[in-house]
């Protein structure tokens, strides 16, 4: 890595030795640690103050076992974590990840991510992520209902309305979220906001599902109109075809915008014609079911097994799957194909040098923790509706996220354009993040 901040050097080979076999969360650190270098060349008070040190150190990693009962009676155990990453701003907060692929690196990286993401947001919540290797496909609603309640059962002597607020991520759905809720509730005795993303009878927030990937759109959106553009007659490729896939197809629709991709982990959709989101919905939402189904609704659609899906000419790509799921040879082909925006639903979805190629090639590209930061924006809202005991309209909720998603825009924008790097939002939205914790964190002591 090209670091020539010597203070910065010295703390990321501290997090190298320390954590040897992170991949997913050093690659988190170096891209924060590369944009922030100026600042903290004028900030030498950071140093002393041992900033950086703390921001990359968890305040509290936990990892539990979660033994729960199969449908055949066999007892079956997974690894349970949470990482509650830093409480500057506010209580822990951040989703839960039910992926085979979650291990400590994985959720490390997301806790720290969201730490810089929940500070953009302007509201009062400082980081976290958690999960489990449990692997959710395949599983019936019993198994589903009893892994939650045991990993719940643990984790509820950790959480609390006013102290760590998870919520969904991948895997993690309004179904997972009531189990997880009603064992709580069991558990600790209270009704309290202590998740996000609760069902609508039950304290949950209007737009909370809808959020991520609206306000991924409400992002790019902004994005354009800072180039005399709009969704308009655009050509969209979305990946993924989860929570965050689902809206940010609905909502580019409902913009003008053709989006004529959607994916999983087996393969890709094309439909020249716009993807039709009933059908994808009835597939993904109500019937759990894979891609390849599509094709049943709209037979004149291409479903192409394996990887590729960044090969579909776009104007505007909004990769909302996983990490990593977008490499250089992908943006070197979306840049040849004329796509002209990035815009992050996912987290750190893009390798590094897929985001050196977008920067090369003018791609105007906007990170995660930006970009997708409505949905735990929405999450904060839900957890002021809990606290006020008040449910709020479709329209008011969906009015604030617009507002949080277009001052975070004016924020990675402005603070780019005043450490002399214009158009670079991932420089700008570390470096107005680094600063508000940074802040936060200093004035509260060094116990911590
Ligand atoms: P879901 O579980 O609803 O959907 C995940 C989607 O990504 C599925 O289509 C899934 O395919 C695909 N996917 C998952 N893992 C892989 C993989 N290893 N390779 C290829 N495809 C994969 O999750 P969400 O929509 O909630 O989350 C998607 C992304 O957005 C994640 O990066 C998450 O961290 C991020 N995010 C989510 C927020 C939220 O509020 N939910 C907020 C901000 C960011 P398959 O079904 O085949 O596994
Ligand atoms: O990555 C994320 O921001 C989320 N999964 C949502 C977190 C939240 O607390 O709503």
């Amino acid at each position: 890595m090209q670091l020539s901040n010597s203070y910065l050097k010295r703390v990321f080979e501290t997090v190298e030795k320390r954590d040897p076999d992170q991949p997913e969360f050093l690659q988190a650190v170096t891209e924060v640690f590369q944009s922030c270098q100026e600042i903290i060349d004028q900030h030498p008070e950071m140093e002393r103050d041992g900033v950086m040190e703390r921001i990359v150190e968890p305040e509290r990693m936990l990892t539990f076992r979660v033994s729960w009962l199969d449908d055949n009676n066999k007892v079956q155990v997974n690894r349970g974590y949470r990482v509650q990453f830093n409480s500057a701003i506010g209580p822990y907060k951040g989703g839960l990840r039910f992926h085979p692929t979650v291990n400590l690196s994985v959720i490390k990286f997301l806790g720290f991510e969201q730490c810089f993401k929940n500070a953009l947001t302007g509201l009062p919540m400082g980081g976290a992520k958690g999960g489990s290797d449990f692997d959710p496909k395949g599983k019936s609603d019993r198994e589903i209902m009893h892994f939650c309640q045991s990993f719940m059962t643990e984790l509820s002597r950790h959480i609390g309305q006013f102290t760590d607020v998870p919520a969904g991520d991948i895997g993690v759905g309004a179904r997972e979220i009531g189990f997880l809720y009603g064992q709580y509730k069991r558990m600790r005795n209270e009704v309290t906001g202590a998740l996000t993303g609760k069902g609508l009878k039950y304290g949950g927030s209007l737009v909370r599902k809808e959020a991520t990937g609206y306000g991924l759109c409400y992002f790019v959106q902004e994005m354009l109109k800072s180039k005399g553009e709009t969704f308009k007659g655009k050509t969209v490729s979305v990946s993924g075809s989860g929570n965050v896939a689902i809206y940010a197809v609905e909502k580019a629709a409902q913009l003008g915008a053709t989006v004529v991709t959607v994916s999983d982990s087996q393969g890709y959709i094309y439909d020249a014609k716009g993807i039709n989101l009933e059908a994808l919905k009835e597939i993904k939402e109500l019937k759990r079911g894979r891609l390849t189904e599509y094709l049943e609704y709209e037979p004149s659609a291409v479903y192409t097994e394996g990887r590729g899906i960044w090969s579909v000419p776009c104007d505007i790509a909004l990769p909302c799957a996983t990490q990593n799921e977008l490499d250089e040879n992908d943006a070197e082909i979306l840049a040849k194909n004329g796509c002209r925006y990035v815009g992050e639903g996912a987290n750190m979805p893009s390798t590094p040098a897929a985001i050196k190629v977008f920067f090369e090639k003018n791609i105007y590209y906007a990170p995660g923790k930006a970009a997708n930061a409505g949905g735990v924006a929405t999450s904060g809202l839900e957890m002021s509706q809990n606290s006020a005991r008040m449910y709020w309209t479709f329209a008011e909720v969906d009015s604030k996220l617009k507002d949080i998603m277009q001052h975070i825009y004016f924020t990675a924008s402005q603070t780019a354009q005043k450490y002399g790097h214009p158009g670079n939002l991932e420089m700008g939205a570390n470096i107005a993040g680094l600063l508000r914790i940074s802040e936060a964190m200093t004035s509260q002591g060094v116990s911590w």
